[in-house]
């Protein structure tokens, strides 16, 4: 019911995702920015799984939801959604994905080092892989096959970079993201066709970034910044060092059903 007010007709909840997501900490900060904790509005965790699922529900049929929402990824092809503008600015207009490595790998690792520095691709390149891996095709395939396709991508991510011999190490960490486990594996495959053994091991954000600054692991792909993980990216900048941007263009923010004409913004969420 259009005239309804939205809140009591979704219990005052934003259907959102894992705790430890950069998303989950924005969404904690716009709800006292927006003055909509005070209106007894809350943030549901669950996982992007769970939140999908409730959201594809939802939309069949054609009840509200508001969900924490971000591209690039399948759910803004699958369903009709819209972001929320966001005029206060929480969750900032675009964010880039960094690449994050181990102090010392340049010197330690030279090849790889510069693998990582240079890969970058856009969102529909890595948004392609995650397709593949959401029809069900295996993460480890569908980056072999994004490498195979892409092989003038690829040269310019390996330019200058020779072949390594005896197999040396390298643990990349990740986040068990779509978006993450598209990337982490693409950038895996190319290190492993430069020599390296690579392992690639998920974990929680917190993790992702101490295993990089403890040198446990050596890279990360994953960090969404300059909003999504600006904690994490606070704590650990000085032990770990930034290579820059792998992709630009992504967005986080609050999302709701195409259907929902009289919710445009998070200001009218308290209507
Ligand atoms: N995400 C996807 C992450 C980054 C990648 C938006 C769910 C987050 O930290 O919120």
């Amino acid at each position: 019911n259009a005239n309804k007010p939205l809140g009591p007709q979704i219990n005052y909840t934003i259907t959102g995702i894992d705790a430890g997501a950069g998303i989950m900490t924005s969404t904690d900060k716009a709800l006292k920015v927006y003055g909509l904790a005070d209106k007894n509005w809350q943030l549901q965790p669950s996982s992007t799984a769970a939140m999908t699922s409730t959201l594809k529900k939802a939309i069949a049929d054609k009840r509200p939801i508001v969900v924490t929402g971000w591209t690039p990824h399948w759910m803004f092809t699958k369903f009709p959604l819209k972001f929320l503008k966001d005029p206060k600015n929480v969750y900032g207009k675009t964010e880039q994905i960094h690449t994050i490595v181990r102090k010392g790998l340049k010197q330690d690792d030279p090849q790889a080092y510069q693998v990582l520095d240079h890969f970058h691709w856009t969102p529909k390149e890595i948004s392609s892989v995650m397709l593949a891996v959401n029809n069900g095709q295996d993460p480890a395939n569908a980056a072999k096959d994004f490498v195979k396709k892409h092989a003038k991508q690829v040269a310019e991510w390996t330019k200058g970079v020779s072949h390594v011999s005896g197999h040396p190490k390298l643990t990349l960490t990740y986040i068990a993201w779509d978006s993450e486990i598209a990337s982490t594996n693409v950038v895996a495959t190319v290190l492993r066709q430069v020599g390296y053994k690579v392992t690639i091991r998920a974990m929680e954000p917190q993790p992702v970034w101490a295993s990089v600054a403890t040198k446990a692991a050596d890279a990360q792909v994953s960090a969404w910044l300059p909003k999504t993980a600006a904690k994490l990216y606070a704590d650990y900048k000085n032990q770990v060092v930034d290579l820059g941007v792998n992709m630009d263009g992504a967005r986080v923010g609050l999302a709701v059903p195409k259907y929902m004409k009289n919710i445009n913004s998070i200001e009218d969420l308290k209507k």
